[in-house]
C-alpha cells in the first residue's frame, strides 16, 4: 500500500499530466505539451526540431505510460497509475530493471528541455518548460525534482 502522502503526491502529479482535464493520462495530453513547448520556441510543425521533440513526447507515452495502461482501453486512469506506482515503490529497490527504466525516463525528459542541447538545462530552458506544461515554477519542481 501507498502512504497517504505519496498517493497525495502522485495524485497530485497525474492531474498534471493529464493537460486537458479529461480526467485520464493520455497520449493527447503529452502531445499538447510538445505542442506548447514547440510553439514556445518558435518550432514549425514540419522542421526537424518540431518533429523531434514530438517523437520524444511519443517515446514517453509508449515506454512509461502505456504500460500502466492496464485495461487497455488507450488512457491511464488514477487508478491504473496509483497501482504502477504502488509496484514501482514496493520493488524499485530491488529492480535493476526499473531503475534503468526510470534512468531512461530521466534522460528523455532531460533531452526536452535541453532546447539547444548543450548538455545543460538552463534557467531559461527551465522556465520555457514550466510555462509549456502550465505551471509555476515551484510546482514544477515538486514533480520533477529527480531530474536534479
Ligand atoms: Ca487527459
Ligand atoms: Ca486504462
Ligand atoms: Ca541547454
Amino acid at each position: 500500500m501507498l502512504t497517504e502522502f505519496l498517493a497525495k503526491k502522485h495524485t497530485k502529479n497525474f492531474y498534471v499530466y493529464d493537460a486537458d482535464g479529461s480526467g485520464y493520462v493520455e497520449e493527447a495530453d503529452l502531445q499538447r505539451w510538445a505542442k506548447n513547448l514547440a510553439q514556445l520556441r518558435d518550432w514549425q510543425p514540419g522542421t526537424l526540431e518540431f518533429e523531434n521533440l514530438l517523437a520524444k513526447f511519443k517515446s514517453v507515452w509508449i515506454n512509461f505510460w502505456q504500460p500502466a495502461d492496464i485495461d487497455g482501453d488507450g488512457k491511464v486512469s488514477l487508478q491504473e497509475y496509483l497501482k504502477v506506482v504502488e509496484v514501482s515503490v514496493d520493488n524499485f529497490p530491488n529492480s535493476r530493471e526499473m531503475q534503468e527504466s526510470h534512468t531512461a525516463k530521466a534522460n528523455t525528459i532531460f533531452s526536452i528541455l535541453d532546447a539547444d542541447n548543450d548538455g545543460t538545462i538552463s534557467q531559461s530552458e527551465y522556465i520555457q518548460f514550466c510555462r509549456a506544461i502550465g505551471l509555476d515554477e515551484a510546482t514544477a519542481k515538486s514533480v520533477f525534482i529527480k531530474l536534479y
